[in-house]
Parts: C-alpha cells; sequence; structure tokens
C-alpha cells in the first residue's frame, strides 16, 4: 500500500511526471487540445495510476503542492511546445476538490501563468459537478478564474447530482461527456437517448462539447452523427509521454 510518506518522497525526488491524452475534433480530424494526467514512476514499482495516490494526497494535503506542480508543468510544457512551432493547441489541468476549496488556486494559476509565459487562453481548468455543490461558491470561484482569462471544463458530466437549473450561471466552456455513457453507445437505447439529449443541451446552452472514453469507430460515428465534435480516448491515443505526444502532433499536423 502507498503511504502518504511515499508520496512526500515522489515529489522530493521527482518522481511525478504528465502524461498527456489528444483531444481531436471529429470534422476536421486535429488534434486541438490535450489533457494533462498525472502518474508516479515509482523506481521499484513502475507506472502507479493516480487514482491508486490521489486519494491519499487529497486526504493529506499534499495535493496542494502536488497541484501546484501539476499547474505549473502542464504551462511550461505548452508553452515550450508552442515555442518549438508546434500547432497552438490548449491543456486542460484536472482540479481536485480540496484544490478548487482553497484559498490561494487563484494566485497558483496566476502564477504558473506568469512564470510560463502560456497565454491564459491555452489552459482549461477541469472540475467535477461534485465540486460545485454550494452554488454561489462555485460562481465567485468560477469568475475570478474566468478573470484571468482560462477556460473552465466540467469533467464527468452526467455522473454527478448537480441541477441542471445552475449550469447556465456557471460561467463554463465545455462539458466533457463521461466515459460511462460513451460505452454504453449502441448497447442500450437509453443511454442514447441521455447522450444525445447532453449533446443537444450543450449546443442550446452554446458550450463546447468533449466526449470521453471514445474507443470504437461506432461510437465516434454517432458522436458525429449528433454533432458531438471533441473526442478523447484510446480509439486517438491512450495517454502519452510528453515526447511522444508531440510526436503524434507533428505527425498528424
Ligand atoms: O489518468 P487516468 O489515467 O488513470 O486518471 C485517473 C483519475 O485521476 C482521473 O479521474 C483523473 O481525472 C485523475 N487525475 C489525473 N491526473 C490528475 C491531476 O493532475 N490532478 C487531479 N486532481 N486528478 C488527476
Ligand atoms: O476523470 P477523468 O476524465 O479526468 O479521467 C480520465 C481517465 O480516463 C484517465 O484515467 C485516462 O487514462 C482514462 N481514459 C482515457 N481514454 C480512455 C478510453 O478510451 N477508455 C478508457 N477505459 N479509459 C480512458
Ligand atoms: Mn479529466
Ligand atoms: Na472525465
Amino acid at each position: 500500500i502507498i503511504l502518504e510518506n511515499d508520496l512526500r518522497h515522489a515529489i522530493e525526488r521527482n518522481e511525478l511526471v504528465l502524461y498527456y491524452q489528444p483531444q481531436v475534433n471529429s470534422h476536421t480530424g486535429k488534434i486541438f487540445g490535450v489533457e494533462a494526467l498525472i502518474r508516479w514512476g515509482h523506481s521499484e514499482k513502475g507506472m502507479i495510476s493516480p487514482e491508486k495516490f490521489i486519494p491519499i494526497a487529497e486526504e493529506s494535503g499534499l495535493i496542494v503542492p502536488i497541484g501546484k506542480w501539476v499547474l505549473e508543468q502542464a504551462c511550461q510544457q505548452m508553452k515550450e511546445w508552442h515555442n518549438e512551432g508546434l500547432p497552438l493547441i490548449r491543456v486542460s489541468v484536472n482540479l481536485s476538490l480540496r484544490q478548487f476549496f482553497q484559498d490561494d488556486l487563484i494566485d497558483t494559476v496566476a502564477n504558473a501563468l506568469k512564470t510560463s509565459g502560456l497565454d491564459p487562453k491555452f489552459l482549461e481548468l477541469e472540475i467535477t459537478e461534485s465540486m460545485t455543490m454550494n452554488v454561489d461558491r462555485t460562481i465567485i470561484m468560477l469568475k475570478k478564474l474566468k478573470n484571468l482569462g482560462v477556460r473552465i471544463a466540467i469533467d464527468d458530466f452526467g455522473t454527478g447530482y448537480s441541477s441542471l437549473s445552475y449550469l447556465h450561471q456557471f460561467p463554463i466552456d465545455q462539458l466533457k461527456i463521461d466515459q460511462s455513457f460513451i460505452r454504453n453507445l449502441q448497447i442500450d437505447s437509453q443511454n442514447e437517448a441521455i447522450v444525445e439529449t447532453i449533446i443537444s443541451m450543450a449546443h442550446h446552452l452554446r458550450l463546447e462539447l468533449i466526449a470521453e472514453g471514445v474507443e470504437t469507430k461506432d461510437q465516434m460515428e454517432f458522436l458525429h452523427q449528433f454533432q458531438c465534435n471533441g473526442i478523447q480516448g484510446f480509439l486517438i491515443s491512450k495517454p502519452l509521454p510528453a515526447e511522444e505526444l508531440a510526436q503524434l502532433i507533428k505527425s498528424s499536423d
């Protein structure tokens, strides 16, 4: 089992790395963004999934320095890619509950942007519905983030309990349809109806949309047919180390 102390050492020893998964426009086939996904390159155990250590990081408070590092690293990497002449794509960073409730989140994000020199419009922050239970606080926080010029996405959309009536009050740019809905396409017709409804709602609210966990051509064609343009999933690529992702972008440009 992973202990808090191991994780503390992981930070000190620079064992944390970011992988990147491309997001593709299904109409043009172009990569328009990447999601940064953390991994722990453990000296003996190999790559450890965030599912195993993010909960420990949340409980212990280590998520604060880790989250800071992720933001800095993601912004720096994207700025480097832009400098190298790669297409001007954006990077999405997952925020954890504790980070979202941290008073200095705004400063942390502003700092990561300033230090890297990345144009804020190329940074997107992913929050989940479960973080938006306190509606007033969420609106205040999101407005402050939007004032920095960054984009906001709701991750795992459709799995939380947030009321749809608040959705239009949040200053958000994008919904990410949860993988579970995509997995059940062509299996369950009621599920298909839900996906169609989410897509149509996003269009009406003028929100951009990404389907996550797209693994098959059939799933992509269904989404294409209903005008869900953003696609992320193993069909395009699994999350990759930075160099491999850069190669993929170069070869697909
Ligand atoms: O990358 P997947 O491979 O295994 O990620 C598993 C979970 O970990 C997902 O829910 C994802 O959102 C979360 N995750 C990945 N990277 C980060 C990160 O940098 N910060 C936070 N808070 N969660 C992350
Ligand atoms: O919670 P969040 O959406 O941030 O989590 C992203 C997680 O989904 C990561 O663990 C990532 O590795 C995983 N993932 C990305 N694409 C696919 C896919 O096509 N199929 C499956 N099963 N998992 C995926
Ligand atoms: Mn995510
Ligand atoms: Na998700």
